[in-house]
């Protein structure tokens, strides 16, 4: 490791010890960096130095256009007061609240410019959820949108390390702006080492408490050289476009660090469901979007309705790809959908394709950078056909803030992600299920996604989940959850219709035994079907 610049060491004391990390690879050549290295540097100020910094960076609300230049002397600005009005040393953890927006990508960068550690929180948590991620992070310092300061407030008077909490989009004379005002729109971005933390990112786990991964400055940099250049392919002219918060990492990627990777621009909206991002993408004329499936499956009913000819590029990940809405997006818009299965513990995609080799029903190839395997439960490498764990390694990994479950996320230096996958015969790593989600009916196995990809084909299914639900007969047997396009008889003659049609689309064995009619499904806030939450029903 290289001499850290961290005054703070929380991070470096609090990794798992060595032999528990898993193996990273650095192979390609794009991957050799330099030992001290900041992601702010190398993503922002770079461009300034380089002659681009009226080139425009982030657009938001209310006609907002930022560009390079714009977004350096705000992060420069707030990393002047965080280091001469609160104190904010090298390796301090600094929290982050805010719907995105352009304001809350300049907190981002000026944590990032003082060395210290962003732990960006997802807007929708509660006090009691925002406790726990200070107290597992010892969060000192918080930048917080005053429109969700409340819940932060509560959180603070439970969570003594918290000392200080500023708020931006606030009139108060001690308000960010009005601190940022008067500072020096120049500040000199701390030489970091290139392994030392640059953010904390808490999983979106559905269980227990929640998990923080460590994340280093190599590692922000590592990402925008594998997925984006082999898959995604932007331009510097490319717009980019999205619901994923920046707090999560499928959305800090795509919405921040991507595009700045070369030099294109993002729009940041605050509210960004599929009812709001089609006419934003045609009124920014938005180039790349990302966004989760249900969403795409929404908005291919209502594309027609809008003026997408800006769109070059879709990239869908958070969940399954079903082939169904991989084509009905197809046929709204004539764009082939980029599928891509991250993780915020590997930071980003690792598994994906581009449109040139996108498969129906499979998440792709491991990306360059990345090596993937499907394993059976001692760890054994299983030949193509068969359904086991998937393992994967590059130069991103699984570094649980002190966690036990460390342990279980990687094994033999292979980050396990909790996914059962098969590998084709032409090299596609196919996916089947959570490995928690795999249900076991009379003997057979069976993935629940692959029933509700099934179902999804029929014409009045808008969503659904597939859960085991017990059986004294069979152990567990296949049970969905449906929500009907408006209009359709919720009834017994449907649930026949829909058992049928599965029984006619795949193994009819896998068959939905039962079927429930509801009108929503329990999802988080970055678009993940809760089943857990349908089986404890
Ligand atoms: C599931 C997928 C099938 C899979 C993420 C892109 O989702 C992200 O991170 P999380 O930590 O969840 C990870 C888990 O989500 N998953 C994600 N994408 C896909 N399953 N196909 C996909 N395309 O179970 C995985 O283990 O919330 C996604 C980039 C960054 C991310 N953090």
């Amino acid at each position: 490791m290289a001499e850290t610049s961290h005054l703070d060491t929380f991070a470096r004391d609090h990794l798992p010890p060595r032999e528990q990390w898993p193996e990273l690879l650095f192979d390609l050549p794009e991957l050799q960096l330099p030992d001290r290295l900041n992601c702010a540097a190398e993503l922002l100020d770079r461009w300034v130095e380089q002659g681009q910094g009226e080139r425009l960076c982030l657009q938001g609300a209310g006609g907002l256009r930022w560009s390079y230049a714009d977004l350096q002397a705000r992060a420069n600005q707030i990393a002047h007061v965080l280091v001469d009005e609160f104190g904010v040393v090298p390796g301090n953890r600094v929290l982050l609240r805010g719907a995105n927006t352009p304001q809350l990508a300049a907190c981002w960068f000026a944590v990032q410019k003082v060395g210290a550690i962003a732990v960006a929180t997802m807007p929708m948590l509660r006090a009691m959820e925002l406790s726990q991620v200070i107290d597992k992070a010892e969060v000192s310092h918080a930048l917080c949108d005053a429109r969700l300061a409340e819940e932060l407030t509560l959180a603070q008077a439970q969570s003594p390390a918290l000392k200080t909490v500023a708020h931006f989009f606030s009139d108060a004379a001690d308000g960010l702006e009005a601190r940022a005002a008067g500072k020096p729109t120049r500040f000199a971005t701390l030489d970091t080492a290139a392994d030392d933390c640059a953010l904390i990112a808490f999983t979106s786990g559905t269980t227990g408490q929640p998990k923080g991964t460590m994340h280093f400055h190599r590692d922000v940099i590592a990402i925008t050289r594998c997925w984006p250049p082999h898959c995604l392919r932007p331009t510097r002219d490319d717009v980019f476009i999205g619901s994923p918060p920046l707090a999560f990492t499928f959305g800090l990627g795509g919405l921040l660090l991507f595009p700045m990777s070369v030099g294109a621009s993002a729009v940041l909206l605050e509210k960004a469901g599929p009812d709001a991002l089609l006419p934003a993408i045609a009124h920014y004329r938005a180039s790349v979007c990302f966004t989760a499936p249900t969403a795409y499956r929404v908005m291919a009913a209502q594309a027609s309705a809008h003026d997408l000819s800006s769109l070059r590029k879709c990239v869908s990940a958070g969940e399954a790809l079903p082939a169904a809405t991989r084509q009905l997006w197809k046929d709204s818009t004539g764009i082939e959908l980029i599928d891509g299965i991250g993780a915020t513990e590997l930071l980003h995609i690792f598994i994906s394709h581009d449109e040139s080799y996108a498969r129906p029903g499979a998440t792709g190839k491991p990306i360059p950078g990345y090596k993937a395997c499907v394993m059976d439960d001692e760890g054994q490498v299983l030949p193509p056909g068969q359904v086991g764990k998937l393992a994967v390694k590059g130069p991103t990994g699984c570094r649980y803030l002190a966690d036990e479950r460390q342990r279980d996320y990687v094994k033999n230096g292979w980050n396990l992600t909790g996914d059962a996958y098969l590998l084709d015969a032409e090299g596609y790593f196919v996916y089947q299920a959570r490995t928690d989600d795999m249900i076991v009916s009379g003997g057979y196995n069976i993935a629940g996604p692959e029933v509700e990809s099934a179902l999804l084909l029929h014409p009045v299914v808008a969503e659904c989940a597939v859960i085991g639900v017990g059986d004294a007969e069979r152990g567990q047997i296949v049970k969905a959850f449906v929500v009907l396009h408006p209009g359709h008889a919720a009834d017994e003659g449907q649930v026949r219709v829909l058992q049928d049609f599965v029984k006619a689309t795949i193994a009819p064995y896998k068959y939905p035994r039962a079927i429930e009619f509801r009108a929503s499904l329990p999802r988080t806030e970055s678009g993940k079907l809760q089943r857990f939450r349908l089986r404890s029903a």
